[in-house]
């Protein structure tokens, strides 16, 4: 019998859940349309150069969700579906920091980490667990109250946890286990139609709306489903002309002439979903609810520690910039402090260290005998190698608190006179039973594979850098 490999395990996962989503979300299928028909448009317009942050094939398939769960044994057992599929947590993302309004969660992402995997088929997920042991945001009863109701429920069924350390033991399963597996994960994420329990999702919501979209329900949804966009200044424009309200912003660098870096986001504003209401009465009321949004991203090429860094100080100057000169439009003065301190193109970027590329022989090298320079750069404005950019494959957790703050009614409460508690790599590792991967080590790893690999191929000794 046919075996499916846990790539196109991964590859019809993330199909199935496009499907099941548009179904849920319409306008989810809308913001497909439109990207597919910018991407469509830019492919027309900038040629193989549209491609170089990956191939139009992959860029339309890609996609990233983005899911919430309660407590640490569910994070474990989303992490085992996951490693069904060949998807690996890396970075930790604490935007209970990063936000300035109620999102008290921790989260990673799920995702391939070779790249010939991440080639195949790059789907990823933004996974959040809740944190009701922070007394910034849950007081001692209420804390109680939530760990309770959490441990009642079960959001992952046995058969489904099964099948999927099967697939991650044996890298593949016969196709009818494939078949259910799909089935019964994609379920899992499936919006339920059980009635919410109203008094303890509004008492959840006073506090944040995240803690009452985890955990004041007794099942879990995939809250958005993320289509990558070539040009994400366009997709904002065709969006709106459409009537669709979109958030204010776009999240992350601002559009420029130099190259894409790390990631852009935005999104449409969450919708009112009707979801049935058990009143204390027992008695059941239509009711709607506004969680759930339409995500869309621009990738860009991954920067260094260093590139980093200078990502994080050019925006705390945008910052301090707008808060003194409120009238002025913030893409406006991001745009303004990138033309001056973010290199304008992609050697400069490679030559300080700034960002992240994977380096080939050049099939036009030079073949008269003459002897290669022995330094990357020298190789590569010599024609000897060709510097790709590495993509950004993983999140930033401003722009993900921005999200979440833009889609959310209210601000909710929190304390901040309490001590929170701590969380970091280790802790969500631990919990994962699985390390929380770093992803400057990945990126690292690609490229000076393909550094070593270009020196034997050009036989010089020692390191190249
Ligand atoms: C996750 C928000 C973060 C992103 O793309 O930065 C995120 C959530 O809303 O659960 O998905
Ligand atoms: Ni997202």
């Amino acid at each position: 019998m046919s075996t499916i490999s846990q790539w196109q395990l991964r590859a019809a996962f993330a199909a199935r859940l496009s499907e099941m989503y548009g179904q849920e979300v319409p306008a989810y299928t809308t913001l497909v349309d439109v990207s597919r028909e910018v991407n469509a448009d830019v492919l027309r317009a900038r040629g193989a150069d549209a491609e170089r942050l990956g191939s139009i094939g992959r860029v339309t398939a890609e996609r990233h969700g983005a899911i919430r769960v309660g407590t640490p044994r569910e994070l474990h057992q989303v992490a085992r579906v996951f490693a069904a599929l060949g998807m690996h947590p890396v970075g930790f993302y604490d935007l209970r920091e990063a936000a300035a309004s109620a999102v008290p969660v921790v989260s990673t992402a799920f995702r391939p980490i070779d790249g010939e995997e991440l080639a195949r088929n790059p789907f990823r997920v933004f996974t959040s667990m809740l944190t009701p042991a922070d007394p910034r945001f849950f007081d001692a009863d209420l804390r109680s109250r939530l760990e309770n109701f959490l441990a009642g429920r079960e959001l992952f069924p046995p058969e489904l946890l099964a099948l999927a350390d099967r697939s991650e033991a044996d890298r593949e399963l016969p196709a009818d286990d494939a078949e259910r597996f799909l089935q019964l994960a994609v379920a899992a994420f499936e919006l339920s139609s059980e009635p919410v329990d109203k008094a303890w999702y509004e008492t959840l919501e006073r506090i944040s709306a995240v803690a009452a979209d985890i955990g004041g329900v007794r099942s879990t949804h995939i809250n958005h489903l993320t289509p990558r966009v070539l040009d994400i200044d366009e997709l904002y424009r065709r969006m709106t002309e459409r009537g669709i309200e979109m958030i204010d912003t776009i999240q992350g660098p601002p559009a420029w002439k130099g190259p894409d870096v790390l990631l852009r986001q935005t999104s449409f504003r969450a919708l009112a979903e009707p979801r049935a209401m058990r009143l204390a009465d027992g008695g059941v009321e239509d009711g709607a609810l506004r969680v759930r949004f339409g995500e869309v991203e621009a990738r860009g090429i991954a920067l260094t520690r260093e590139g980093r860094a200078l990502y994080d100080e050019l925006l705390g100057r945008v910052d301090e910039q707008a808060s003194l000169n409120p009238s002025e439009a913030r893409s406006d003065i991001a745009r303004g402090v990138w033309e001056r301190h973010m290199p304008a193109g992609e050697q400069e970027l490679a030559a300080k260290g700034l960002a992240y590329f994977s380096y080939r022989l050049a099939d036009e090298r030079p073949r008269d005998g003459s002897k290669p320079p022995t330094g990357i750069s020298q190789l590569v404005q010599q024609g000897w190698v060709h510097a790709e950019p590495i993509v950004y494959e993983d999140f930033l957790p401003r722009s993900a608190a921005g999200i979440f703050q833009s889609n959310l009614s209210g601000e909710g409460t929190r304390d901040n006179d309490q001590q929170g508690t701590a969380y970091d790599a280790g802790r969500l590792s631990g919990a994962i039973g699985r390390e929380v991967l770093d992803p400057f080590d990945l990126y690292a790893q690609q490229q000076d594979r393909s550094l070593a690999r270009v020196a034997r191929e050009l036989g010089i000794t020692g390191t190249l850098r």
